[in-house]
């Protein structure tokens, strides 16, 4: 430990948070806090460990401190971000990197290492000035497993450190069990949400940054709220597994983790899946009758030869907007009960009940909001328009408020076996609504890698223009894509049997440019998939992958759904689109090579051959070949 911080640390904390700290035994927490400390000069830090006292503490400061207020029903408050601070700032969240890797990694904002390393210091020189500091304890994944990493949170946001204790495990004791040959291996992150408005708004955008240090572990992250940019275990966290992942031959995606259940024999099949924003990530999660696990980060790992996963978090940062009675309701009923959750960005009514956008009911004319005090048509500094939440506002909720939460799975230290993994893109003319791939290699490269999310008239911009979203992990991906890429295909190396690959499509429309299914159709995907596991359905060889037959999905939505899905939909939907095939290939390589000038030749040669193929198939059988063609 370094001597210089002694003095300086008893100064600013309560024998009881010393004691904490030094009962570590652990010299780089000590000086991590201590380094911190001096630089941003708060006026107190408070040392937490897991007690159910100190999360209470923790929910009494946030609300102390105004960085949150209370709602109407006990247990849910409402937390507001500033106007400017609503989502992640992509600009000016950057690696800080070595000399020698400023070429490898220039494609994914990154910065020299000293030039970050300064700016980001001045920053933080005094940004916590008056203010007092909370040092938190947590662990992504289940403590005392193979999959854990411990981390360490120091911040001077409440709200934050509330969040924190929400959506992650408490790992203080964890820390104080490290092993001497542990306590060099966990992530640091300093936050500060720096001066706030009598709102509890951080003041100082123009001086946002989040600056990731994946040689040390480290992320500083000065000057915001908004939960993407400012939670240590959340985004942050997640670049720098991505890279000790790569470093080390396992995996951390952005995807959600859950357990298919088979209605008769009640088996549960567990499935992992990636799905950019917008393209049904959260409601495959908690497709209702299924099991959820985890709706947003997963470890993977060879353990005994088989591909296992967990959920990093114990709880959702979820998207609230269209969260309603018919298309959500499990979560829709949580959000109504008074027990701990933290509504973000929404209207806090003249009733102090929380409205949000899409929610299916009556919401007031007037009230607070993300913009200040509001009223209907109120605008802002540009002209535009109020509504009354914002479109990315959301709830922070545990994850065992949910009926269908598996916590079997969740608990499990070992991770849950996964059979199947999914990746759902969002198009609408090209790719068909579950396809399962020839191999684990080609899943990785036909299904994964080439994922993309088609604008819609609800975004900003132009429409139908596809985003390419390999993996749905582009924006936290943190070492080259190629390199990405050939650690997700050589993880199943040595496994006894590499789960299955999906894609699925839950967007096409028809000719009338009408979607062609009802909501819940996925849920018929999802269980054609969960046979397939077992071997129970015969498909259809496609020059991409198999689809299924036509009368076992009749079958399924009747028994599912009590639905009637006609052989005519059928046709249409999985029909195989050459030309549309080819030019996503064309696309998926053109921004391979714009992302990476390193991708691996064989890559290419995979993609070229698959456009070989399908060039074939249209020979063949037509530009568009109806799914009876397969047949022989
Ligand atoms: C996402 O955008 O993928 C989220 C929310 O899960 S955020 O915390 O902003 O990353
Ligand atoms: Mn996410």
């Amino acid at each position: 430990m370094n001597p210089n911080y002694e003095a300086l640390l008893k100064g600013k904390m309560s024998n009881q948070s010393y004691n904490r700290l030094t009962a570590l035994k652990n010299k780089k927490v000590f000086d991590f806090v201590g380094e911190f400390a001096e630089h941003c000069n708060p006026e107190s830090i408070y040392v937490a460990d897991d007690s159910a006292a100190d999360e209470q503490y923790v929910r009494d400061q946030a609300l102390a401190k105004g960085e949150e207020h209370k709602l109407n029903l006990d247990g849910r408050t409402i937390h507001w971000d500033s106007y400017g601070d609503q989502a992640r700032d992509k600009v000016n969240t950057r690696y800080i990197v070595a000399p020698e890797n400023m070429e490898r990694m220039k494609s994914l904002n990154a910065v020299a290492y000293d030039e970050g390393y300064k700016e980001i210091m001045n920053i933080a020189k005094g940004n916590m000035k008056g203010k007092d500091v909370i040092v938190k304890f947590f662990a992504e994944g289940p403590t005392d497993s193979p999959f854990t990493i411990p981390c360490v949170q120091f911040t001077d946001s409440w709200y934050v450190a509330h969040s924190e204790a929400i959506l992650y495990r408490p790992a203080y004791s964890h820390f104080l069990n490290m092993k001497d040959e542990e306590k060099d291996d966990f992530f640091r992150f300093i936050h500060s949400a720096g001066e706030l408005d009598n709102r509890g708004c951080t003041v100082n955008l123009d001086k946002r940054r989040i600056y990731m240090d994946t040689q040390n572990n480290i992320v500083y992250s000065m000057n915001d709220q908004y939960a993407g940019n400012s939670i240590g275990l959340k985004k942050h966290s997640m670049r720098l597994a991505i890279n000790k992942a790569g470093k080390e031959g396992w995996l951390c995606e952005h995807m959600f983790v859950m357990a298919v259940v088979n209605p008769d024999s009640k088996r549960k099949t567990y499935f992992a899946g990636a799905y950019p924003s917008a393209c049904g990530k959260t409601s495959t999660a908690m497709v209702p009758g299924e099991q959820v696990v985890g709706d947003d980060i997963a470890y993977f790992r060879n353990i005994n030869g088989e591909f296992r996963a967990v959920n990093v978090e114990q709880g959702i940062f979820g998207i609230i907007k269209d969260v309603n009675a018919d298309d959500d309701p499990v979560i829709f009923e949580n959000l109504k009960k008074p027990q701990e959750l933290i509504f973000s960005n929404v209207l806090e009514g003249p009733d102090k009940n929380p409205y949000w956008l899409g929610m299916g009911e009556e919401t007031p004319d007037s009230g607070r909001n993300h913009h200040a005090d509001w009223k209907k048509g109120d605008k802002d500094a540009s002209g535009k328009e109020v509504g009354i939440a914002h479109p990315n506002s959301r709830y922070t909720m545990r994850l065992d408020y949910l009926s269908n939460f598996d916590k079997e799975g969740f608990d499990a230290k070992e991770g849950v076996k996964v059979e199947g993994l999914l990746y759902g893109g969002r198009d609408s003319d090209t790719t068909v609504p579950v396809e399962e791939s020839p191999s684990y290699a080609s899943g990785i490269l036909l299904k994964a890698a080439t994922l993309e999310s088609e604008t819609t008239a609800a975004t900003l911009g132009a429409e139908g223009v596809r985003n390419a979203s390999p993996m749905a992990n582009m924006d936290f991906v943190s070492y080259p894509l190629g390199e990405y890429t050939e650690n997700n295909l050589n993880f199943v190396n040595g496994m006894k049997k590499a789960p299955k690959v999906f894609s699925t499509n839950y967007f096409m429309l028809s000719p009338k440019g009408k979607f062609m299914t009802s909501k819940l159709a996925k849920k018929v995907w999802l269980h054609w998939a969960e046979g397939r596991v077992y071997g129970e359905y015969e498909g259809l060889a496609t020059p991409t992958g198999t689809i299924p037959l036509y009368p076992d999905l009749k079958k399924l939505f009747k028994k599912l759904l009590n639905e009637d899905f006609s052989e005519a939909d059928y046709e249409y939907l999985f029909t195989f689109r050459c030309t549309k095939w080819v030019e996503k290939l064309e696309r998926t390589k053109a921004f391979f090579a714009k992302m990476d000038t390193n991708i691996p030749q064989h890559i290419y040669d995979a993609w070229d051959k698959a456009a070989a193929g399908i060039k074939a198939a249209k020979e063949k059988y037509g530009d568009e070949i109806k799914p009876g063609a397969f047949k022989g």
